[in-house]
């Protein structure tokens, strides 16, 4: 177990479908701590480092116009194994085969409108935390519920 940070996106989709509130509030009510949040644009060349996994595949190109289409809010979420967490909440990639009750599962039937995106690993959420974000914009606080959002031996 340990203190890990994770970066979200919203996509296009999720502001044109008016569900930046309602993402926010799950993981808000999960127990995640918001430690960095803006809204950018994300420019061609940003989208060919953040998806350099998926160039060579044949959906990149729309994949590429879509992310850089419109607003995206950046997010960093931090609580213990936070990765794998947030995760769980959002749901597996193609929406329609996402549990209900996840964010995609809940709120979307497609894998390229997807609405949110979450860092896949550690070493991932390290990488693109460092994209998005300056060190300046990383909040440190306390947050008054943390005793009960962790039991003594989890807040390590
Ligand atoms: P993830 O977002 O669940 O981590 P990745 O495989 O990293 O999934 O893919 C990144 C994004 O690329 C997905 O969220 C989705 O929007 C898009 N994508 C992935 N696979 C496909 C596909 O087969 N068709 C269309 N878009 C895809
Ligand atoms: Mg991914």
């Amino acid at each position: 177990m340990a203190m890990e940070r994770t970066l979200i996106l919203l996509k296009p989709d999720a502001f044109q479908r008016a569900l930046i509130g309602e993402i926010i509030s799950r993981f808000e009510r999960k127990g995640l701590k918001i430690v960095g949040m803006k809204m950018l644009h994300m420019a061609p060349a940003v989208s060919k480092e953040h998806y350099g996994h998926l160039t060579s595949k044949p959906f990149y190109p729309g994949l590429e116009k879509f992310i850089t289409s419109g607003p995206l809010l950046a997010f960093v979420l931090e609580g213990q194994e936070a990765v794998e967490v947030v995760r769980n909440v959002v749901g597996v990639t193609n929406s329609r085969k996402a549990t209900a009750g996840t964010i995609r599962g809940d709120f979307s039937m497609s894998t390229g409108r997807n609405t949110i995106h979450a860092s896949d690993s550690l070493d991932t959420a390290k990488k693109e935390i460092a994209r998005f974000f300056k060190k300046e914009e990383l909040f440190e606080y306390k947050l008054e519920l943390w005793d009960y959002i962790y039991a003594e031996d989890e807040k390590a």
